[in-house]
């Protein structure tokens, strides 16, 4: 008997780069939450239910067993804290670097750096590592329009292509982390519901292993 398993996605790139893993791993939303507006959507599998919500909500929801799995990106982890979720597996997608960024050629400042991020604990943590006292200030998005406005000398963010940084005259410095997804899973289910979610964590595994193995 397969008892029922609930996998929380978020909309956005997580969700795009998931699906061809689920489907390797033979599960299959049956709506598609872009145009559906549901938020607990079927797939093929009876006892399966994907729900779609916030980035930032995935830690929550799986930490707290409403969802057995999810699926969140490393820098959303870092800000939660995953101490109580178990981090199986690096799906390897949505990948980015968190950075620190500043005004193209801007000296750094005297006294104080005053720091712009949404990712308040994971910039506390690395300035505190390298033993450096600055001001965080914590902001909820457009982070790149700080250091224009003289609100912060650098921002901490997420940079892919570099391109957002680029067009807004500022330039990455220091690598905090390479980021990328990371599959999570409640505590309890993994003891509960053990077989079948070591299970899709396998299955899981392979579909990564696969891909990587295509695109290098
Ligand atoms: O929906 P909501 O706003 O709540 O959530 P979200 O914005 O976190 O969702 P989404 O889909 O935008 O991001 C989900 C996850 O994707 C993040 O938590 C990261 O783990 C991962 N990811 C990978 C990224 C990027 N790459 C990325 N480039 N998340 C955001 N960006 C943004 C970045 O913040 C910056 O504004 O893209 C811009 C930089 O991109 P480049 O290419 O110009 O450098
Ligand atoms: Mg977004």
């Amino acid at each position: 008997m397969n008892k029922p398993l609930t996998i929380a996605l978020s909309k956005g790139r997580i969700y795009k780069d998931t699906l061809p893993l689920l489907e390797a791993a033979g599960i299959r939303p049956v709506d598609d939450p872009v145009t559906s507006r549901k938020l607990i959507l079927d797939t093929n599998l009876d006892h399966v239910k994907v729900v779609v919500i916030r980035a930032t909500d995935v830690p929550t929801f799986v930490e707290r067993g409403v969802a057995d799995l999810g699926v969140a990106g490393k820098d959303v982890l870092m800000e939660h804290g995953g101490e109580n979720l178990y981090e199986p597996l690096d799906l390897k997608i949505a990948r980015c670097r968190m950075m620190t960024a500043g005004v193209v050629g801007a000296a750094e400042p005297e006294g104080r750096m005053r720091i712009a991020t949404k990712y308040v604990r994971s910039a506390q943590n690395y300035f505190a590592s390298l033993g450096q006292q600055v001001e965080i200030i914590k902001l909820y998005g457009a982070m790149e329009l700080a250091p224009l406005v003289g609100l912060a000398d650098r921002i901490v963010d997420l940079v892919e292509t570099g391109n957002t940084l680029k067009a807004n005259g500022l330039e990455p410095l220091e690598e905090i982390a390479q980021i990328s997804s990371r599959l999570v899973v409640n505590k309890a289910s993994m003891k509960m519901k053990s077989s079948q979610v070591k299970e899709l964590i396998q299955l899981l595994a392979e579909a990564v292993e696969k891909r990587e193995s295509e695109q290098s």
